[in-house]
């Protein structure tokens, strides 16, 4: 198989790098831990490895070594289309090198052989009640499919531990290649009475989700699909979801336990959610003025909402400490295919006019947008207007991280993690201690 042949050519290289760096620099410290970290959240603490991605304050996320833009130039593109495969996206994260057309259109084919959805997981979701949250139903067909676990079943046979990764990879090619058939069942159970559409034998990956909840088949939304995708696919390992699937399937929890775990992560306002959250501040914003105001009349508004204490969605980050550059690839995709966008143009406005202000407040660290502060305006525009459903968009494609991520921490045999915490009287009197 092409991408098992791909990581196991590499395997020695890393295995030999990671053995040589734990045997001859095994107590080098990386970084000191203040007791401010501790009760913040172990903010900035260098705890973790990822060759897969890395996010630089001030330049943002870079996948296995790319910037946003070089990927939007050099990945293998769709059919008649300007936007990446996420099948080309998938060979870098989990082979780390960049696809030829060809290897993107072989992980695309093995998506398509892989993408049968057991009756017993849409069953599981009929059954849930109406209201249940979109991002719950995403969690528990995943949690469900867990039955299909080939790493699980496996292990349970006995398995020895340098062949984890092989079941791991077939795991993760079985998931992800039921993702937009999952999302798209979910979207049309709750928003449009249950209706099935089949996926189409032609289309790609990631324009087969817009294919089966849309019976337009718009090119423009295809294309809108794959740009999403293809941003959201991993951030660094320390964000609450992927550190949270990490965690997870370093107790050898198999690659749907620990992806249903991330998406549970997720699915936090103050992390995946805030996509649903910001198209309803955007909306609540447009509604207060009924048309586009003008920049005076919206920084009078956003001073009094900052006044009064409000969070401002899509604004701010853990790490980035400038736009992030997949807002900006989302503004760009806009101007292109739907200039007149109101919303579109809101978005554009608040985000000349929102941070000086936050500047200015003088606690914010970062007062850039986040990709959130866009995402559901662009859907808003091709009717996908449920706000709700927006972080399963967010999941669909974080899953790619999630799994690329497990399969190589698999592949260099990383053990279960286990860090340890202390009382508040352990850590008062290790301060007295070293102040005495
Ligand atoms: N609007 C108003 N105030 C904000 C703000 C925003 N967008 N972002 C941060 N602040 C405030 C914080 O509430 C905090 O105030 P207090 O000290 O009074 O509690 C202060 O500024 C300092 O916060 P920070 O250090 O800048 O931010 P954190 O690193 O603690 O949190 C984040 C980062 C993203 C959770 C926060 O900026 C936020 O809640 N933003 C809005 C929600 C959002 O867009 N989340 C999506 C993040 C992307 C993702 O993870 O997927």
């Amino acid at each position: 198989m092409l991408l098992s042949d791909r990581i196991e050519a590499q395997l020695p290289n890393w295995r030999e790098r990671v053995n040589r760096l734990r045997g001859s620099c095994g107590d080098f410290k990386v970084c000191d831990v203040t007791v401010s970290q501790i009760y913040s959240g172990i903010r900035g603490v260098q705890i973790q490895v990822s060759d897969i991605s890395h996010v630089d304050p001030y330049e943002g996320l870079r996948l296995r070594g790319y910037t946003i833009p070089e990927l939007l130039e050099l990945l293998p593109k769709a059919a008649n289309s300007d936007m990446p495969l996420a099948g080309g996206l998938f060979y870098l994260l989990i082979c780390d090198e960049l696809p030829t057309q060809a290897e993107a259109d072989w992980v695309e084919n093995e998506w398509k052989q892989r993408c049968l959805i057991p009756t017993y997981v849409f069953n599981v979701l009929r059954r849930l009640p109406k209201e249940t949250h979109p991002m719950t139903l995403f969690s528990i067909a995943i949690t469900a499919l867990q039955r299909e676990s080939l790493f699980a079943k496996a292990y349970e046979n006995g398995l020895v531990k340098n062949d984890y990764w092989r079941y791991y990879l077939e795991d993760a090619l079985n998931l992800t290649a039921k993702l937009p058939g999952l999302a798209a069942f979910i979207y049309n159970l709750k928003y449009q009475d249950g209706i099935t559409l089949p996926a189409s034998s032609t289309l790609d990956w990631s324009a087969n989700f817009a294919h089966m909840i849309d019976h337009t088949d718009d090119p423009a939304y295809h294309d809108l699909c794959r740009l999403f995708f293809f941003l959201h696919s991993d951030h660094e390992g320390g964000n609450v979801s992927a550190h949270t699937a990490h965690l997870v399937s370093s107790a050898l929890s198999d690659i749907y336990l620990s992806a249903a775990a991330g998406i549970n992560g997720l699915a936090g306002p103050l992390h995946g959610l805030a996509n649903q959250e910001c198209l309803k501040w955007l909306l609540t914003v447009r509604d207060h003025f009924g048309c586009l105001p003008d920049a005076e009349n919206l920084r009078d508004y956003l001073r009094n909402s900052l006044d009064k204490g409000d969070l401002i969605p899509g604004y701010g980050h853990g790490v980035l400490r400038t736009t992030d550059p997949r807002f900006t690839a989302k503004l760009d995709f806009a101007p292109v295919h739907f200039p007149e966008d109101e919303l579109i143009q809101l978005v554009e406005l608040i985000y000349h006019t929102l941070p000086p202000l936050l500047e200015e407040q003088g606690k914010v660290s970062n007062p850039w947008p986040n990709v959130d502060a866009i995402n559901g305006a662009l859907q808003y525009h091709f009717g996908v207007k449920e706000h709700d459903f927006y972080t399963v968009l967010f999941g669909v494609s974080r899953i790619m991280g999630f799994t690329a991520h497990a399969v190589w921490a698999r592949a260099l045999n990383k053990p279960i993690e286990r860090p340890k915490s202390l009382t508040t009287e352990m850590l008062e009197s290790m301060v007295e201690t070293c102040k005495s």
